[in-house]
């Protein structure tokens, strides 16, 4: 691990960080440190042994996540070849081994508690931004490691929109409130949704009916999401309910889950034991106030799948009950 060593000016301005040594070591838990000025005299060593060529990773197959390193580190290491490693480490970040799942497990804990303790408070929140306020506060509480990704918190029309990023909206009485939300925990994510009825009741007959129709998406999902199966074919049975109700699909069924909320993946590959997807149908319907996404964490098993976010309220009579 790469350091900077103790600058008393920048102490000033970033506070006291631990320098290149033995606590430093013992605090990460890695092998070695160095100061960070060695680090490319260290990269050229390292490639000239390797016969000129350098492994980096970045990501290209996707547009958005280009690294703003990588063009860098061609003009720093002129003469070196730079090879990218995505294409063998991606198939290995969409295998989790048992100390990422149970990172990951704990971060759902964290999203868990926070997502009970605002179903409890809802019916008394004004705002959007209360809610997510609340899950920030919890999440920070529990740990230090930063949110997975910006909470969605969006009320009555704003639950109709897919990634609503403003939270600064009323919540409309007796309307539905779409939360999409998730802590990490160790560098892993949790990536969860919920829908819920403002005043903690499904009595509003439209919004009950959609929100079944989503559910019954999300049980086939769950039911069909095992190794074998791809993506796409997981997509083609699990949003059938909706289609055949003759309703829009918007957006795919699952992505991948870990470092990432969305983890990089080849969706061509048949799903297989080790891999975490998420499992989010959902229904958005604007001009009648209502947005619907019910999303929970897949891990698939030997023999099907295990629901890594069941505990947190889902059904119409848990969520009720988890409401008061
Ligand atoms: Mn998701």
């Amino acid at each position: 691990m790469f350091l900077e060593p103790g600058d008393p000016v920048r102490v000033v301005w970033d506070g006291a960080r631990l320098p290149p040594g033995s606590v430093a070591k013992k605090h990460f838990g890695v092998h070695a440190t160095a100061p960070a000025s060695a680090l490319k005299e260290r990269v050229l060593v390292a490639a000239e042994r390797a016969g000129g060529r350098l492994a980096m990773l970045w990501r290209e197959r996707e547009p958005g996540y280009q690294s703003l390193q990588v063009p860098v580190w061609r003009r720093r290491l002129r003469g070196v070849k730079m090879v990218n490693a995505e294409e063998h480490a991606v198939p290995l970040r969409m295998i989790k081994d048992a100390d990422e799942i149970r990172w990951h497990k704990r971060a759902v804990k964290v999203t868990a508690a926070g997502l009970k303790t605002v179903m409890r408070q809802l019916p008394q929140m004004k705002r959007e931004c209360e809610v997510a306020g609340e899950l920030l506060r919890h999440y920070v509480g529990a740990s230090h490691d930063p949110i997975a990704f910006d909470t969605i918190v969006g009320g009555g029309v704003n639950a109709a929109t897919l990634h609503y990023p403003h939270n600064d909206g009323a919540l409309p009485a007796k309307g539905c409130v779409l939360i999409d939300s998730g802590a990490t925990a160790g560098g892993y994510c949790a990536d969860v949704t919920r829908t819920l009825p403002h005043h903690g009741r499904f009595d509003r007959p439209r919004f009950r009916e959609l929100y079944e129709l989503v559910l019954r998406c999300q049980e086939l999902g769950r039911k069909h999401a095992k190794p074998g199966i791809t993506l796409e074919e997981l997509n083609a049975i699990a949003w059938t309910p909706l289609t055949d109700a003759g309703l829009t699909r918007h957006h795919g069924l699952s992505h991948h889950i870990g470092i990432e909320v969305h983890d990089p993946s080849d969706r061509t590959l048949p799903l297989a034991p080790g891999m975490l997807i998420s499992n989010e149908p959902g229904v958005y319907l604007p001009d009648e106030q209502i947005g619907i996404r019910i999303e929970d964490d897949l891990l698939i098993t030997a023999s099907g799948n295990e629901n890594t976010t069941r505990a947190i309220p889902k059904t119409i009579a848990a969520i009720e009950a988890a409401m008061g």
